[in-house]
């Protein structure tokens, strides 16, 4: 059964690295010429904001990896440095807030190491790159309850569930406290747009390097927790998931109790107080989805180069592998997803 599991896994994984690789070669081809022009409309409408250049040199760093209390004495210094905390609030009106913490600048390897094991090879080889300036980070995934602040007819629906003995709708994805679903890339952009207005400053998606220096803090391994307390920090296909998907492929050592999305921030923060960067859903970065290793000078950062955009963290409905820091997915970027959300980034001042 186990065995099965994983060839099913394998199975699925490769699908849908097919439909990417595929993606890219029609993109190379200049055959998929709308995408590229619905990029640069998002651009000529002004919904997004240039991200920050990243230095990148050796994939070595004598600062990296640091644990806990070196992330948080960061954390504490860099806000120090700003005159403020390490959270703050957006009110979005309604009696509806988000918050976000500081993430402090400094340098990362990107990428997974080779002996992580299980390696994707889009995660390697690692790159050093270096975070310039400290940057504000949703401390959960956007929530339905936020998202409708700014679309109040959204609906993330339901996880619709049909095998032989039931068809229907499923358990609910449209909770004002779980994330926000099945929308674009284009639409969470205009969300952070609208978002820029209530905050007093420009927000956007973060960039790959930024989401997965933020994930890690500080953490060289797959995940900023020890692999086998991942189910006290995130919501991924564990043996929940029977309840509504029989033939699921699942991890059944894990028992996180939640079969679909979770409300955001039940489980344990990593240790810059950010929750459920690992699992409950996928979240879209800013990045063009390209080859490592990672570099900012080919256009991946601009927000209106055309080509799929990267998606990061894995879900509930994904394996633990799915689920690591170094993990790399994308979609085209007009996709809605039933697993995919997001959180916001914003510069510090
Ligand atoms: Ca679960
Ligand atoms: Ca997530």
């Amino acid at each position: 059964m186990r065995k099965r599991s994983q060839a099913l896994c394998g199975v699925a994984w490769r699908r849908k690295h097919r439909q990417a690789d595929a993606l890219q070669v029609l993109l190379a081809l200049g055959l998929l010429w709308p995408l590229g022009r619905l990029n640069v409309a998002s651009a000529q409408t002004g919904i997004a904001t240039p991200a920050p250049k990243s230095e990148i040199r050796n994939p070595n760093s004598p600062h990296w990896p640091f644990d806990a209390a070196e992330a948080q004495r960061r954390q504490k210094e860099a806000a120090t440095a700003l005159g403020g905390q390490t959270e703050r609030q957006i009110d979005l009106g309604g009696g509806v807030t988000m918050a976000l913490v500081l993430i402090p600048p400094g340098e990362f390897v990107m990428g997974a190491p080779k002996d992580e094991s299980p390696l994707d090879p889009d995660e390697s080889p690692q790159a050093r790159v270096r975070i310039e300036r400290p940057f504000w980070l949703g401390k959960c995934e956007v929530t339905n309850q936020q998202y409708r602040r700014f679309k109040p007819a959204h609906n993330s629906r339901t996880i619709d569930t049909y095998w032989k003995d039931r068809t229907g709708p499923g358990p609910s994805a449209n909770d004002d406290l779980q994330p926000v679903i099945r929308i674009s890339w284009h639409e969470a952009m205009q969300f952070c747009q609208w978002l820029s207005g209530k905050a007093g400053a420009p927000c956007r998606l973060p960039t790959e390097s930024e989401w997965e220096y933020a994930c890690r803090a500080g953490a060289a391994t797959p995940f900023s927790c020890p692999a086998d307390q991942l189910s006290k920090h995130a919501n991924i296909a564990d043996k929940s998931l029977a309840s509504i998907k029989p033939w699921a492929v699942l991890d059944d050592k894990q028992s996180d109790g939640a079969s679909v999305s979770a409300q955001v921030g039940k489980y344990q923060p990593n240790a810059w107080g950010l929750h459920d960067m690992h699992g409950n859903v996928f979240e879209w970065c800013l990045s063009v989805y390209k080859p490592y290793p990672y570099r900012t000078d080919d256009d991946r950062e601009n927000p209106s180069a055309a080509g799929p955009r990267v998606i990061r963290g894995g879900s509930w409905d994904d394996l633990p592998r799915r689920c690591r820091s170094a993990f790399r997915l994308s979609y085209p970027p007009d996709y809605r997803v039933y697993n995919v959300g997001f959180r916001v980034a914003c510069p510090a001042p």
